[in-house]
C-alpha cells in the first residue's frame, strides 16, 4: 500500500486557518490531523474539522452537473454533462449581456474556500470582463473593517503569537471557544501568566464562562458601554496625554460623545451595575500590556461603526498600542501585503455595485436592468443572507437564470437552473493568509477531484470559453495565478523570500515582520495625516422609523461551535440533532407560558419562522438567541434570516444580523 503525507489549509472562514497534514493511502484520503509543526495550529483541530473525511466523502457530494427538471425552487435535477451545460450557460449569458449589459449578470460569493485563487482570481476577472455588476463582499466584517481603516488606515492588530504576554485581554464580542479555538491554548497562557482576562458578551458564552470575568452589557449597548469607560478615564485623568498629543487626531470630538456617558446613564443604557463599569476602567488604565480584541459580533448591528470606534479608542487614549503585544485587534488582514491579481473591465465607467446584503433587494426590485443572471460560488445565500423572505422570491423567478457551483446540495442549489460540482481544497492548489495569525500557507492538492468536479478557477475558464472571451489573462493556470500573486508584492519587506519553492519546501511562512513590532507605532499609520483618527467616522442617520422597534425580545443569532455557518449543515456526526431551537431565559419562559421542548412561531416585520424552546441561564431575560446557521429543509423551508433585515449599519455598509426585535407566540 503506497502511503504519502501532504500539506494543506483549512479552506474555511475561521481565524484559525490551521495547517493540516493530509494522509493519504492508496489514493484515498484517510486522515486530516493538524499541523504539529505550526505554531497556530499546534498539532490539534476543532470538533468539526476533526470530522472532515465524512465531509470529503460525504454521499452526498456533487459529482456531475446537474439541469433542472421541475418548477424553479422544487429541487428536480437531471445529471448532465459538462459540453451540455456550458452549451447552456455560454451562449445564455450573451443573450442576457446583448439584451440588457453585462450588469444584468451578478455573481455571488464569499468564503466557503478562503483561498486566494479559490475566492479572489479568475472569478474577479471573468466578472469584469463581462462588464457585470459587481458585488460589495459585506456579510461579514465590514463595518469593522471600514472603521479601523477609517482610525488606524489599515486592519492591522498586534501578532497573536505575542497574547501570552499580555496582562488585561478584553475580549469584546468575540466567542474564541467556538470561533477560534487555537486563540484558547494562548489565551490560557497568558492566564498562568498573570493575565486577567474580560468577556464582553451579552451571553454567557463557553469564552465567558472560562476566563476571569464576564461583563454582560445588554446587546446592542456596546456604543454606552465603551464610551462610557471613556468618560471614566477622562474624568479620573489616566489617559495618555503625550501618546494622544503626538499620534493622534480628533480627540476634542472623541472626549466630547464620552462626556455624554457618565456612570449613571452608562448603567442604565447597558443594565451593568456603576461599580463593574467603574472597576473595569480602573483596570484599563492601570493594567499593561492591554490588549482590546474586537470579535465580530459587536459590529453586526446597526452601531456596528461606532461601537468599534468607541471601543478601539480606548485602546488608544490609555497608550496601550504602544506595548508588544496590547492595542486593539479586530483583524490582521492586511498583514499580508499582496496586491490583488491584476483585472481589466470591459465596461467604462465601472458597472454598478450591489451589497450583497440587499441581494433581496436586488433580485426583487432592479429594473435598470434587472438581475438575469446570478452566479453563487462559495456561498449558500438561500440558508445565510438577510431578510430570506426576498431572497427566496427572488430566487423563485422564473426569470431569473441561475448558476450554483458547489460542493454539496444546499439550499441555493435547490434553486438552480444549473448545479455544477466543485471540487473541495483536499483537491486544488491554493494560497491562503489569516484574518488573525501570520502565516502564509500553500495548500496542496493531496487527491484529484472526484468525478467530474472542478476548482473555481478552473470552472471561470470554461465559463469565459463558453462566453466567448479570449483575453489568455482569463485562463492562467493556478501556478501562474500563484506565482503572480507572489510577484505582484515580492518588493514588499513583509514577503521578502516568501516564493513558490519556498513554500513547496516549507508550507506555513511567516510574514516578515517581526513578532514584537508593534502596529502604528513600529509601522505607519495610514490615514491622510499619518496620525490615529479619534473623531468617529461619517455615521449613517438611523432610518427614521423602524417597524420592529417595539417588538418584546432582541433576538442574537451567533455562531455555532458545530458549523461553520451553513457548512456541515449535512455532516452527520456535526451538525445538532435537536430541531432548529430558541435560547431563553426561565423568566421570560415563564411569562410566555411555554416550556422546553415547545412550539414557538418567532416572527417580525420581515417574516417567521417555528422553532423549538430551550430554556438556557446563558440567555439574559429579553433576549433570545438561535446559533446560525440552520438548513432551511430542517425547519420546513425557512430558518433565522427569515427575521433578519437588510438595513445597512452606519458605516461601511456591513450586516446588522445583531439588531433584530421579534415577537413570539406559543404554539404549544
Ligand atoms: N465554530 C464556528 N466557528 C466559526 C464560525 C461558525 O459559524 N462556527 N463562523 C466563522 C465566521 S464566518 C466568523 S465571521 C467568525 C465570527 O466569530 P466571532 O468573532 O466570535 O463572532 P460571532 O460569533 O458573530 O459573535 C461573537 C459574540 O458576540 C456576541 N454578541 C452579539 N451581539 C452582541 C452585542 O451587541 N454586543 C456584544 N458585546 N457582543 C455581542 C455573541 O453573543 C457572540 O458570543 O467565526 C468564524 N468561526
Ligand atoms: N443570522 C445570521 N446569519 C449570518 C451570520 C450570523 O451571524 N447570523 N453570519 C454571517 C457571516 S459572518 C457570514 S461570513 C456568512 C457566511 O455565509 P456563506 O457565505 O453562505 O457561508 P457558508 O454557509 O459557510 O456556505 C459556504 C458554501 O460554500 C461552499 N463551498 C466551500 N468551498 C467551496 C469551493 O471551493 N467552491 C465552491 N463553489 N463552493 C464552495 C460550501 O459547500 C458552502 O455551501 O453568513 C452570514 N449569515
Ligand atoms: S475551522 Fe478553524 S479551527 Fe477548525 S480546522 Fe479550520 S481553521 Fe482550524
Ligand atoms: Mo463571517
Amino acid at each position: 500500500m503506497e502511503s504519502t503525507t501532504t500539506f494543506g489549509v483549512c479552506p474555511h472562514d475561521c481565524y484559525d486557518t490551521c495547517g493540516l497534514r493530509v494522509t493519504v493511502d492508496d489514493g484515498r484520503v484517510t486522515r486530516i490531523a493538524g499541523d504539529p509543526s505550526h505554531p497556530i495550529t499546534q498539532g490539534f483541530l476543532c470538533f468539526k474539522v476533526n470530522h472532515y473525511l465524512d465531509r470529503l466523502y460525504h454521499p452526498e457530494r456533487l459529482l456531475y452537473p446537474l439541469r433542472r427538471v421541475g418548477p424553479k425552487g422544487a429541487g428536480q435535477f437531471v445529471r448532465s454533462s459538462w459540453d451540455e451545460a456550458l452549451a447552456d450557460i455560454g451562449p445564455r449569458l450573451q443573450a442576457i449581456r446583448t439584451r440588457f449589459g453585462g450588469e444584468a449578470i451578478l455573481p455571488y460569493s464569499f468564503a466557503g474556500n478562503m483561498g486566494l485563487l479559490a475566492s479572489d482570481s479568475l472569478d474577479r476577472r471573468f466578472f469584469a470582463a463581462l462588464g457585470a455588476s459587481r458585488l460589495d463582499r459585506t456579510i461579514c466584517t465590514a463595518s469593522a473593517g471600514a472603521t479601523a481603516r477609517w482610525m488606524f488606515g489599515q486592519s492591522l492588530g498586534p501578532d497573536p503569537e505575542t497574547l501570552p504576554d499580555v496582562r488585561l485581554i478584553l475580549l469584546w464580542g468575540a466567542n474564541p471557544a467556538a470561533t477560534s479555538v487555537h486563540a484558547i491554548p494562548l489565551l490560557d497562557e497568558a492566564r498562568r501568566r498573570g493575565a486577567w482576562i474580560v468577556t464582553v458578551d451579552p451571553l454567557a458564552t463557553a469564552t465567558a464562562r472560562r476566563f476571569d470575568q464576564h461583563v454582560a452589557p445588554a446587546p446592542n449597548s456596546d456604543v454606552a458601554l465603551a464610551l462610557g469607560l471613556g468618560h471614566q478615564l477622562i474624568q479620573t485623568g489616566r489617559l495618555d496625554n503625550a501618546f494622544i498629543a503626538e499620534r493622534t487626531e480628533g480627540f476634542a470630538a472623541y472626549r466630547q460623545a464620552a462626556l455624554e456617558w457618565p456612570l449613571a446613564r452608562t448603567a442604565a443604557a447597558t443594565g451593568l451595575a456603576p461599580e463593574t463599569i467603574a472597576a473595569l476602567a480602573d483596570r484599563l488604565a492601570s493594567t499593561r500590556p492591554l490588549l482590546i480584541r474586537a470579535g465580530y459580533g459587536v459590529q453586526r448591528q446597526a452601531r456596528s461603526a461606532e461601537a468599534t470606534w468607541a471601543i478601539a479608542a480606548l485602546a488608544v487614549i490609555t497608550g496601550a498600542l504602544a506595548d508588544v503585544g496590547g492595542g486593539f485587534l479586530h483583524g490582521n488582514g492586511d498583514a499580508f501585503p499582496l496586491a490583488p491579481l491584476a483585472v481589466r473591465g470591459t465596461a467604462s465607467p465601472p458597472p454598478r455595485s450591489i451589497n450583497m446584503i440587499q441581494l433581496g433587494d436586488a433580485l426583487t426590485t432592479l429594473t435598470d436592468p434587472p438581475v438575469a443572471a446570478l452566479i453563487v460560488y462559495n456561498s449558500n445565500p438561500a440558508a445565510t443572507a438577510p431578510d430570506q423572505a426576498a431572497v427566496l422570491r427572488g430566487l423563485q423567478r422564473e426569470d431569473l437564470f441561475t448558476v450554483v457551483h458547489e460542493q454539496m446540495p444546499t439550499d441555493t442549489t435547490r434553486y438552480a437552473d444549473w448545479v455544477l460540482p466543485a471540487a473541495m481544497s483536499l483537491e486544488v492548489l491554493d494560497l491562503h493568509t489569516s484574518y488573525w495569525h501570520r502565516y502564509i500557507q500553500l495548500n496542496r492538492p493531496a487527491v484529484p477531484p472526484p468525478g467530474e468536479a472542478v476548482s473555481n478557477p478552473e470552472l471561470f475558464r470554461r465559463l469565459a470559453r463558453a462566453t466567448g472571451l479570449s483575453d489568455p489573462a482569463l485562463f492562467a493556470s493556478d501556478e501562474a495565478l500563484l506565482d503572480e500573486l507572489l510577484a505582484n508584492s515580492a518588493d514588499h519587506p513583509w514577503l521578502q523570500g516568501i516564493t513558490r519553492s519556498r513554500l513547496m519546501e516549507s508550507p506555513a511562512q511567516k510574514i516578515r515582520l517581526p513578532q514584537a513590532s508593534r502596529p502604528f507605532i513600529d509601522t505607519p499609520v495610514r490615514t491622510p495625516s499619518g496620525r490615529i483618527r479619534l473623531n468617529p467616522p461619517p455615521l449613517a442617520d438611523p432610518p427614521a422609523s423602524d417597524p420592529d422597534a417595539e417588538r418584546p425580545f432582541h433576538l442574537l443569532t451567533p455562531s455555532r461551535r458545530e458549523t461553520i455557518k451553513s457548512s456541515f449543515g449535512n455532516v452527520a456526526r456535526v451538525r445538532p440533532h435537536e430541531p432548529p431551537t430558541l435560547l431563553m431565559a426561565a423568566v421570560d419562559m415563564r411569562s410566555l407560558g411555554v416550556q422546553g421542548g415547545d412550539s414557538v412561531r418567532v416572527h417580525n416585520a420581515q417574516g417567521a419562522t417555528v422553532l423549538t424552546v430551550r430554556e438556557s441561564a446563558a440567555v439574559p431575560a429579553g433576549t433570545v438567541v438561535s446559533y446560525a446557521v440552520r438548513w432551511l429543509d430542517e425547519a420546513g423551508g425557512s430558518n433565522i434570516n427569515q427575521l433578519t433585515s437588510q438595513r445597512l449599519s452606519d458605516y461601511g455598509g456591513g450586516a446588522t444580523f445583531y439588531t433584530t426585535r421579534v415577537s413570539i407566540t406559543s404554539l404549544g
